[in-house]
């Protein structure tokens, strides 16, 4: 007699669940609705088989297709030895195979651990520990790195690593074409309260955290995403970021696309060239990208020729959008502008649709979820007066109550009553909009005065020959650190006393001013694209 799988707990040790009080809140008014998250997929091939799901090139895939796909992959997954609950840390790129393969790992009930393609050892072998991941889906090669011989290394120094499942040409490693397809084991019953997901923090301090999300909370991350942008059947949302990050994978994303049984395309390259043409091809109606992308397409528009008629929603997040880009973009692009303010841990904010332009251009949104409590605190922990700076504490359906297996970075990243520590500096609006203004950590300490990065380099991109600008604070003697500025211009670098000049006459403090200045060709970014403020410091 063949029963049915249920995970083992092992995968639960180390995880920090919502407390069962606030569960049942979340349960009772609705935001929790029961369902695992390949659910999502099941639901939309039943109502709507024939509908496309996924376009690449001149193919369309039905949701019957991939629904049924998904299926034989976790049928084989278990064939081949996979558990539920146990961790596969997949990482690929923006291919259309990244569909079936999470919606084939989530109806095993085995866990993805998503890890972005600009991963590197350092970050894939402490992630695969720190899960103990049985398994590891990568792809062959993207551009001139070579995934399977950062698998090898892995391999070698994680030894619960058994199973390397290669999407192209698997040289030492299973195909993941050939993972048997014909498996009759029946698919497990999930747990709807259980770790759906991993997804990876995009933490700006040592190495990364995993951020466990369940089928609850994450299938209510998509849904009430996608209402709030207005996602129908008939829009087609094209994945330009990393597809493993939370923004385009949740926020509304590929899931939320798929919750209404819209069609997603992929992209590897985000460039205006690769991306554009994607757009033209497909008829792509959104899709979302990070600031420093945002004002490239922008800029894009006067030289690239393709079609961007269909598009009707930009989402920018994941860093700080300045005014000045934030007015171009719109015009720019002919679309709505939407400014998205989340993180991985949970809690996202955005600019709703029929937000006034000053709204949408100043503001980094509102919370997605009435039940979302959000504090405004100083230094004491105390609620800062309305409408000033402080830092964002936030907890609700969505927000992780602690990292996994994590236990001392929780102690200092939690309250005691649960609300996530985010490090993020905001003032909230009386509509409950909130502007960043920088990150806790991210001010340069210059002889005792607090000089935001954040604000300061607000100011240089306002000047016209300055594309991207970085502040950090750099060793010095008598200072302690002083304030350098990394500008990558269009034309000619401004001398330091006129940078100087151009910040007074806007207003800063004469301690604010940069004490020198850099130019560079490019900014280094982060995994997802955001400036590595890190990598600057050196
Ligand atoms: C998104 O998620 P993460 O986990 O990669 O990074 C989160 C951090 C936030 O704590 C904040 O410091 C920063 O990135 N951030 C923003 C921002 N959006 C994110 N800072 C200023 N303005 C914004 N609009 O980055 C993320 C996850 C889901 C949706 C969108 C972004």
């Amino acid at each position: 007699m063949t029963s049915t799988p249920t995970a083992s707990t092992g995968h639960r040790d180390g995880y920090v669940p919502f407390p069962a009080e606030a569960a049942a809140t979340y349960r009772d008014a609705g935001y929790w609705s029961g369902r695992p998250l390949g659910d999502l997929l099941r639901e939309t091939a039943r109502r709507a088989p024939d509908r496309p799901a996924l376009l690449d090139g001149a193919t369309a895939t039905s949701y019957a297709d991939i629904d049924a796909a998904a299926d034989r992959l976790a049928n084989g997954l278990l064939a081949l030895g996979l558990a539920p609950g146990d961790r596969v840390v997949v990482q690929l790129p923006n291919v259309p195979e990244f569909l079936t393969v999470l919606f084939g790992l989530l109806r095993a009930g085995i866990i993805p651990v998503l890890t972005l393609p600009a991963h590197r050892r350092a970050e894939i072998e402490h992630l695969a520990a720190l899960s103990e991941a049985v398994g590891y889906v990568i792809a062959d090669r993207l551009g001139d790195f070579d995934y399977r011989e950062l698998a090898a290394s892995v391999r070698e120094r994680v030894p619960s690593l058994r199973h390397v499942l290669v999407l192209g040409d698997a040289g030492d490693f299973t195909d993941l074409a050939e993972v048997p397809r014909d498996g009759a084991a029946p698919l497990p019953a999930i747990d709807p309260s259980d770790i759906a997901l991993m997804l990876v923090s995009g933490g700006t301090t040592g190495l990364p955290k995993l951020i466990a999300r369940t089928h609850d909370d994450y299938v209510y991350n998509a849904t009430a995403s996608a209402a709030i942008c207005e996602l129908t059947e008939h829009d087609v949302y094209l994945a330009t970021l990393p597809a493993a990050h939370n923004f385009p994978l949740a926020c509304p994303g590929i899931l939320g696309t798929v919750s209404v049984g819209g069609a997603v395309a992929f992209v590897t390259d985000p460039s205006p060239e690769s991306a554009f043409a994607a757009v033209e091809r497909h008829r792509v109606t959104v899709t979302a990208v990070v600031p420093p992308l945002a004002q490239l397409w922008s800029a894009a528009t006067d030289w690239e020729e393709a079609d961007l008629g269909s598009l009707r929603l930009l989402q920018v997040g994941g860093a700080k959008l300045a005014e000045v880009n934030a007015r171009e973009v719109g015009p720019a692009l002919g679309v709505t502008l939407q400014q998205v303010f989340g993180m991985a841990e949970g809690l996202l904010n955005y600019t709703r649709l029929d937000d006034d332009t000053d709204l949408i251009c100043t503001t980094q949104g509102r919370p997605l979820s009435p039940a979302d409590e959000v504090r405004v605190v100083d230094a004491a922990g105390d609620d800062v007066d309305p409408g000033a700076e402080g830092e964002l504490l936030t907890k609700g359906p969505y927000t992780i109550r602690g990292y996994y297996r994590a236990p001392e970075h929780n102690a200092r990243a939690f309250t005691p009553d649960g609300y996530y520590r985010s490090g993020d500096l905001v003032r909230r609006l009386p509509s409950g909009h909130l502007v960043v203004s920088g990150r806790i950590k991210d001010v340069i300490n210059r002889g005792g005065e607090n000089v935001s990065c954040d604000e300061l380099e607000e100011h240089l991109l306002a000047h016209p020959a300055v594309r991207h600008a970085a502040a950090v604070g750099l060793p010095d003697a008598a200072l302690g650190e002083k304030v350098c500025a990394v500008l990558v211009v269009d034309g000619d670098m401004p001398t330091l006393a006129e940078i100087k000049t151009f910040l007074t006459e806007r207003g800063l403090a004469t301690y604010k001013l940069p004490d020198l200045l850099r130019q560079s060709d490019r900014l280094p970014v982060t995994a997802v694209g955001k400036i590595d403020k890190k990598a600057l410091r050196g």
